[in-house]
């Protein structure tokens, strides 16, 4: 039986998705559809009736102004936030910045693919003078150097989200406040890894559309008795093709 409800949702569109580059932990933007497809999730929750006691989300913008925007059309702008660098998307190492159609033409598809949806064979690792290292971010300054990744693939995501999960969200759960994560395509797919146990084999072909609330239903022992996105069956299908898409040589 459904004890507790749990929402997540991967931020709108960032400016470096539009521009189909790997992204990780670098700090891209909301692009302006990105923006409206925020919205769009704050309307939909309203118009359906949900809302929350407590929201976490990552440290980078993109999640943290998605969830915001689904904050102000909720009107829970008082909402407790926590924000927290376990929540990160995966770290994309040495493809930082690089285009994924791009990188397709030059890897090939395969390998691209492997990269991105694989759960064990991590990208390549990100130099100490790539310019897009966040060694040196003060967001992360508090953390052991050993900690902050420069590489990683989504097995390591998943071993890094999950203390957050068992350690911070389940309980604030249990005590029956209604929680909301605002993250990442990779982030939520070591999260729903998780959740539905879905085999290592599995997860490469499961993408996660931006934007759009995924909803859980879980029970008093926190497994899922159902999961079921905001849309409609055409719409998911045809965004998360879009982000499988995104790998592609154009
Ligand atoms: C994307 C996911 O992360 O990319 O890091 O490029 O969810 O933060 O936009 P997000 C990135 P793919 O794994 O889908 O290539």
């Amino acid at each position: 039986m459904a004890e507790y409800t749990l929402v997540v949702v991967r931020h709108g569109e960032s400016e470096w998705n539009q521009k189909n580059q790997f992204c990780g932990w670098f700090d891209a933007d909301l692009s302006d559809t990105g923006l409206e497809e925020a919205k769009n999730a704050g309307k939909l929750l309203k118009e359906k009736g949900y809302t929350f006691d407590v929201a976490f989300t990552s440290v980078l913008k993109r999640a943290i102004k998605t969830l915001f925007f689904i904050q102000e059309e909720l009107d829970l702008h008082w909402l407790p936030v926590t924000r927290h660098w376990r929540l990160n998307e995966r770290h994309y190492g040495g493809l930082t910045g690089l285009n994924k159609a791009e990188t397709a033409a030059k890897h090939g598809e395969d390998q691209v693919k492997i990269w991105r949806r694989s759960y064990d064979v991590p990208p390549p690792t990100m130099e100490k003078d790539h310019p897009y290292s966040s060694r040196k971010e003060r967001k992360y300054a508090h953390l052991d150097a050993k900690v902050v990744p420069q590489c990683e693939c989504l097995k390591d995501t998943v071993e890094r989200v999950l203390p957050y999960w068992h350690d911070v969200i389940v309980p604030t759960i249990k005590s029956g406040q209604r929680v909301i994560i605002s993250a990442h395509g990779n982030s939520l797919r070591a999260l729903v890894k998780y959740l539905d146990n879905i085999p290592d084999s599995e997860i490469v072909g499961m993408n996660i559309p931006t934007g759009i609330p995924l909803v859980y239903k879980l029970d008093k022992d926190m497994k899922p008795v159902d999961h079921f996105y905001l849309a409609d069956e055409a719409q998911v299908k045809a965004a998360m093709e879009k982000v499988a898409n995104q790998g592609k040589v154009k």
